[in-house]
């Protein structure tokens, strides 16, 4: 298929285009504003792909995406382009609503009038809100986002789903718990704690440390979406999780003694307004219907990922200067949100 892959420089977009070029079955045209989660380094060596074209832009210029999808017949699409850090939107929720939601429906629009034969819609658990200490999230679950970004992934989630009802217009969703693997920036819990603790600097856990989080290796994401994109059914929405509840102080100390590092690292911080409790997520639909199901155990992936960003240090130290100090300053720092409990 001639794929339109949005985001493809972040996270998740560049480990799945990564996936789609290491198969050979697709060309894959990369749509990224490159922003400071967007990151050329994360695609090294795509680039010489004959299958692979990368342009910068905004999912929200209607022109440049029109032009996109007939210059290159694009015959799917896959957003994942997307304001992505629960914390920059406390503090900034506008440029949230404006990529997740406006962005969103200016590909819909312009997909559905080039007739672009599927739509899948990368989603997140965080639409449905959050769990106490029992039960599972399902797809029919009503949504109850807490955060600006969940609100604003929520609001995308129903666009999409407006559109299948109303145009008949083949979108499909997946909604995915935590992920975790190379290339995730490290303002999200894990790189960060993996960064601070190789530069010995304090690990902030938020309020008790006690929220709970499912974790699931992203290559293993990356394989649902592929999936449920080829074999899913139009309309539908699919969970997908790792099966992995853990706690965030657990996750914390693990990365502590896989690194070698004293558990005096740990920093209790000021809580994150609005801190869900519990994500958990019943996967069953996915692997009923389409047999997918995690590969890598937890032990495994976060070793995995460890030795990456061992390895990788010119990668985080070269994402950690410029901006993100002033990031981590704001947010950590003595007068941030998250300073001193
Ligand atoms: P990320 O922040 O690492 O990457 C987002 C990418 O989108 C960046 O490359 C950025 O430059 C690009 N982008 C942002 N605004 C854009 C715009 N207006 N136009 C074009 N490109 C733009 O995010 P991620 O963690 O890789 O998440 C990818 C998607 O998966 C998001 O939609 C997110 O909501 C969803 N998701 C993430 C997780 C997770 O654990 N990280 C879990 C479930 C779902
Ligand atoms: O410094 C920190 N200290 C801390 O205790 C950070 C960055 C996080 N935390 C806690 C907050 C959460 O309970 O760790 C947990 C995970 O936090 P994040 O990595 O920020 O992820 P989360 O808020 O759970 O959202 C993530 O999963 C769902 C992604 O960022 C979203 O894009 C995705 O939709």
């Amino acid at each position: 298929m001639n794929l339109l892959v949005t985001g493809g420089a972040g996270f998740i977009g560049a480990n799945f285009v990564r996936l789609l070029l290491a198969r050979g079955r697709d060309r894959v045209v990369n749509l990224d504003a490159l922003t400071y989660a967007g990151n050329l380094a994360n695609l090294a060596g795509c680039e010489e792909d004959p299958a692979y074209r990368f342009v910068r832009g905004d999912i929200r210029d209607r022109d440049l995406v029109d032009r996109i999808l007939a210059e290159e017949k694009i015959e799917a699409v896959v957003n994942f382009a997307a304001e992505s850090h629960v914390d920059r939107s406390i503090d900034g929720p506008r440029a949230f609503l404006d990529t997740n939601i406006m962005g969103t429906q200016t590909l819909l629009d312009a997909a559905r009038g080039a007739g672009v034969g599927r739509f899948l819609q990368v989603s997140t658990d965080e639409v449905y809100g959050s769990l106490g200490a029992e039960g599972l999230f399902r797809e029919t679950d009503p949504l109850q986002p807490n955060s600006p970004y969940a609100a604003s992934k929520a609001a995308a989630d129903l666009v999409c789903r407006a559109y299948f009802h109303t145009y008949g217009y083949p979108v499909l969703i997946t909604r995915c718990s935590n992920n975790y693997g190379p290339y995730q920036f490290p303002e999200k819990l894990i790189p960060l704690m993996i960064a601070n603790a190789l530069g010995d600097e304090p690990l902030p856990v938020y309020g008790d440390g006690l929220n709970v989080r499912d974790w699931l290796y992203v290559g293993d994401h990356c394989e649902a979406i592929d999936l449920v994109l080829r074999e899913g059914r139009p309309g539908e929405v699919y969970n997908v999780g790792g099966n992995n509840e853990m706690e965030n102080i657990a996750i914390v100390r693990l990365l502590l003694d896989i690194l070698g590092k004293d558990e005096s690292l740990i920093s209790f911080v000021a809580d994150r307004p609005g801190h869900d409790r519990r994500y958990a997520i019943d996967a069953a639909r996915i692997k009923d219907e389409l047999g997918w199901e995690p590969k890598h155990a937890f032990a495994d992936g976060i070793r995995a990922t460890v030795d990456w960003y061992l390895e990788h240090r010119d990668w985080w130290e070269q994402v950690r200067s410029g901006a993100y100090r002033d990031y981590y300053e704001t947010m950590y720092g003595d007068k941030g949100r998250h300073g001193p409990a």
